[in-house]
């Protein structure tokens, strides 16, 4: 096989517009357009609006590339586009090739007839999406999200690049992903399937093999070389006898894939080699893990189990939500992502859901995934929309979703396939017109037509038709007992924190809840009179046009009034970390019943107030240390009620544990009223109640009750693993004195301690420097007496400090500080 890649630099010029410029592929036209100044960053202050009109105009990409004899001399020629956004007339040495409409689709198209040796030029005209679906808009009114342009739903690009209730409306469009020629004679590989076949002690994978032969050649065979994770090298030779085959690999001894948490990650890298002869005539690489993965529903007492089950075990999934991670995604790239997969890996995280509105991820997303250890929960991309499903469209999905199985099913993080997000939810839920025959339409795509290409393309893998479902059939998608569950009774709804603790839900895969980024982040999108919540510019970067009535909604049920813009955004943080702590210590102590807790959302596309624990900069919010300690594997919690306390340890590890719970009840005026300690042990995947402690022989009054609270821990060999404080009374309300919190900062090689200590209750403390290091832990409370050390490692910070000048940047505030 013969191939060049035709990335690099194109020639850009606008249609309407007097622009002619340089832009590089893979890439955008707003990426070129910010690359060479013609538009401002369209992340800073309002300038989304003027970049949006970009948008209307019909862009040209051109460039002029080299074909040699050898490429040409073979039989057939491929143009492969790997990602064209999206509405795109591809033309080579002015020769009409194709018209595209699908963004996520990978095209080929054969064009050995048009190319010449020597110099060629090839030409890929987008024409304006926005005008597309206007017009289509007049044919058929389709509806879906408000935040987005009406129409989105027309076209087969990324809803989100409308505008979301999280995103800005920057409809890009260009060549997003690779664009290369390739050439071939004889024979090439057509498809290349494995199925795992586990037996004690042994893996046998079924590789179904299929070639496009374009001549009889007696001479064609395969080599498979299997290389294990200890670096066994095996081969398996094979003549090619049928265009379509099974080949049989035995792997004796397998070292399964886990996800983390469960052990290790190993994988396999097999190669498949096709031979005429000695000569290659083509090759493909894979790297798979050894690991059984399914979702197990099973009835029970309370309806039925929804849960992923790897290799036998039955898990308690814990993650977040992914949207896509830059609204301009020429900007994305393998770093960012290894980046934000370590930082879910960091929090704990063994599952990641990337929701359908998005883009499906680029294949280093899922090398990541697998690499890491994260269980990846695969949403087609569909949203909250309705699809008008002729013929053509349907054909196009279908088509979309055979070449992203196809890509992405071999990968060991690969969990399940779900058809869409909220869609089947909504036409129950929403208000929905039953009768209009889109409902129909629903029918025809996600419940025959996609989980069709799912069993034909990878049988292996679960499909799922709808986040949230029951299993389809419009049969009570919102359902609290069988399926997953979307939840927004607290956010949306305006329901208390307390109300998570009214359900069990089988699986969480959404609930959340917004804060806003941290100032220095604000600082890069604002000017200094921006810096307030209601200006014109933080309202531009609030996409969810009742959220910050919201976030000072909540504020009041919690927290006293903040005294300024920095501490409004810090109590907007705290907010949101202890609402999701509040679900989903609930549904862990709940393990069994739910085994599922992905909240709703791990990042940003862009600098905005949101439900994201990590912001488009990669800074960490309070949500996403909070998640830290709340997705711990080994995690203490309580269940208080004005009455009592109930303390629990829930344990996600294979391991059983052995510690002891330590508690401190402590009243600020009265000092300790009450302290234990019991040893336990606990049992691999439970949740237990280790005690309960009658809280009214304490707590007679308000006084008490303002005073009063509890310091729990759970320690292993003396070191705490797990611990929290539990007050009372709300915070707002709670006496917190002076904390006078001391720190001194150590310089150890490679990273930096922070030691802290309080001398009265420190809530929420948090530490943070000029420069945005990573810190081991933060937003955490701070009992008094209790030593604590917190690690910086000298890795995340931007720029090398001195140990004098760390601990001069070094800030910390806790809770009384914010009013
Ligand atoms: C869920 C998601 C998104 C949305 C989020 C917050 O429904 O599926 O569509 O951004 O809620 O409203």
């Amino acid at each position: 096989m013969k191939s060049i890649n035709l990335s690099g630099s194109w020639n850009l010029k606008c249609k309407d517009k007097d622009i002619d410029i340089s832009a590089v592929v893979p890439g955008s036209v707003y990426k070129a357009l910010i690359d060479e100044n013609i538009i401002e960053d369209p992340f800073y202050r309002d300038n989304e609006k003027e970049a949006y009109k970009y948008s209307e105009y019909d862009f040209i990409y051109k460039r002029s590339f080299v074909i040699d004899q050898e490429l040409l001399a073979q039989e057939v020629v491929v143009l492969k586009c790997d990602g064209l956004d999206t509405l795109a007339e591809i033309k080579v040495n002015n020769k009409l090739i194709a018209e595209t409409t699908n963004m996520h689709r990978t095209y080929e198209f054969h064009v050995k007839d048009v190319l010449v040796e020597g110099e060629n030029e090839i030409e890929i005209i987008f024409s304006s999406p926005l005008k597309y679906i206007r017009e289509k808009q007049k044919e058929a009114r389709l509806w879906g999200v408000g935040d987005a342009v009406d129409g989105y739903s027309h076209i087969r690009k990324a809803h989100y690049m409308f505008g979301w209730d999280w995103g800005p409306q920057l409809p890009d469009m260009g060549i997003w992903r690779e664009i290369s020629i390739y050439s071939y004679s004889t024979a090439k590989f057509s498809d290349i399937y494995m199925t795992q076949i586990h037996h004690e002690n042994k893996v046998t994978i079924d590789a179904k093999v299929a070639y496009e032969i374009l001549k009889e050649d007696e001479n064609l065979n395969i080599v498979v070389e299997v290389k294990e994770p200890n670096g066994t090298h095996k081969n398996y030779k094979k003549v090619v006898a049928n265009s379509d085959e099974s080949i049989l690999i035995d792997i004796e001894n397998p070292e399964l894939w886990w996800p983390r948490g469960y052990g290790e990650q190993p994988l396999y890298e097999i190669e498949f080699s096709l031979f005429s002869g000695q000569t290659l005539l083509d090759k493909k690489d894979y790297k798979i893990g050894l690991r059984t993965i399914t979702i197990k529903q099973e009835k029970d007492q309370y309806g039925e189990s929804f849960e992923f089950n790897i290799n036998g075990i039955s898990i308690f999934a814990m993650g977040a939500n992914y949207i896509p991670e830059d609204n301009i995604l020429g900007r994305c790239d393998k770093e960012k992502t290894r980046k934000l997969i370590e930082d879910c890996i960091e929090a704990n995280f063994n599952c990641i859901r990337v929701w359908g509105g998005g883009i499906y991820p680029e294949d280093y997303f899922f090398d990541l995934c697998d690499e890491y250890g994260l269980i990846v929960w695969q949403d087609l991309m569909y949203a909250c929309s309705v699809y008008k499903v002729d013929d053509e469209f349907k054909e196009d999905c279908v088509k979309e979703a055979e070449d992203n199985v196809r890509r992405i099913r071999h990968h060991a993080s690969l969990g399940l396939w779900c058809g869409n997000n909220e869609i089947e939810s909504a036409w129950i839920d929403w208000g929905w017109n039953p009768k209009s025959k889109f409902k129909t339409d629903y029918v025809k795509l996600f419940e025959i037509a996609l989980p069709e290409v799912v069993k034909k393309v990878d049988p292996n893998t679960f499909y799922w038709r709808s986040s949230p479902s029951s299993g389809g059939s419009f049969d009570d998608p919102s359902d609290d007992n069988r399926g997953d569950k979307h939840y927004w009774d607290v956010w949306h709804g305006l329901k208390p924190f307390e109300d998570f603790r009214k359900f069990y839900f089988r699986f969480a895969s959404e609930f959340g809840f917004q804060s806003f980024p941290c100032l220095k982040t604000v600082e890069t999108f604002t000017k200094e009179e921006d810096r307030n919540i209601f200006s014109y510019v933080m309202e531009s970067h609030q996409k969810n046009g009742a959220a910050n009535g919201k976030i000072l909604y909540y504020l009041a049920q919690n927290y006293k009034y903040p005294k300024d813009f920095d501490a409004l955004l810090y109590v907007s943080q705290l907010l949101q970390g202890e609402a999701m702590k509040y679900a989903v210590e609930h549904f862990r102590r709940n393990r069994g019943r739910c085994m599922g807790a992905i909240y709703w959302q791990l990042n940003d596309c862009w600098p905005v107030a949101s439900w994201s624990s990590i912001d488009s900069l990669g800074t960490w919010k309070a949500l996403h240390y909070f998640a830290k300690r709340f997705f711990n594997p080994v995690l203490a919690s309580v269940e208080d009620t004005a009455e009592s306390y109930k303390v629990y340890v829930t344990n996600d590890t294979l391991e059983k544990v052995q510690g002891t719970v330590d508690l401190t009840l402590r009243n600020n005026v009265k000092g300790v009223l009450l302290e234990k300690s019991i040893d336990v042990v606990l049992e691999p995947l439970s949740a237990q109640m280790i005690t309960e402690i009658d809280i009214t022989e304490f707590i007679k009054d308000n006084l008490d009750a303002r005073n009063t609270y509890l310091h729990y821990t759970f320690k292993n060999n003396c070191k705490i693993i797990s611990e929290g404080v539990i007050l009372g009374e709300k915070a707002k309300h709670f006496e917190l004195a002076d904390p006078k919190v001391e720190a001194k900062v150590i310089d150890d090689k490679d990273k930096f301690i922070v030691k802290l200590k309080a001398e009265n209750l420190a809530k929420y403390v948090e530490l943070s420097i000029a420069d945005q290091g990573r810190f081991e832990d933060n937003y955490f409370d701070l009992a008094p007496g209790v030593e604590k050390e917190v690690i910086i490692s000298k890795n995340t910070l931007r720029k090398d400090f001195t140990l004098e000048e760390l601990e001069e940047q070094l800030k910390i505030r806790s809770l009384v500080n914010s009013y």
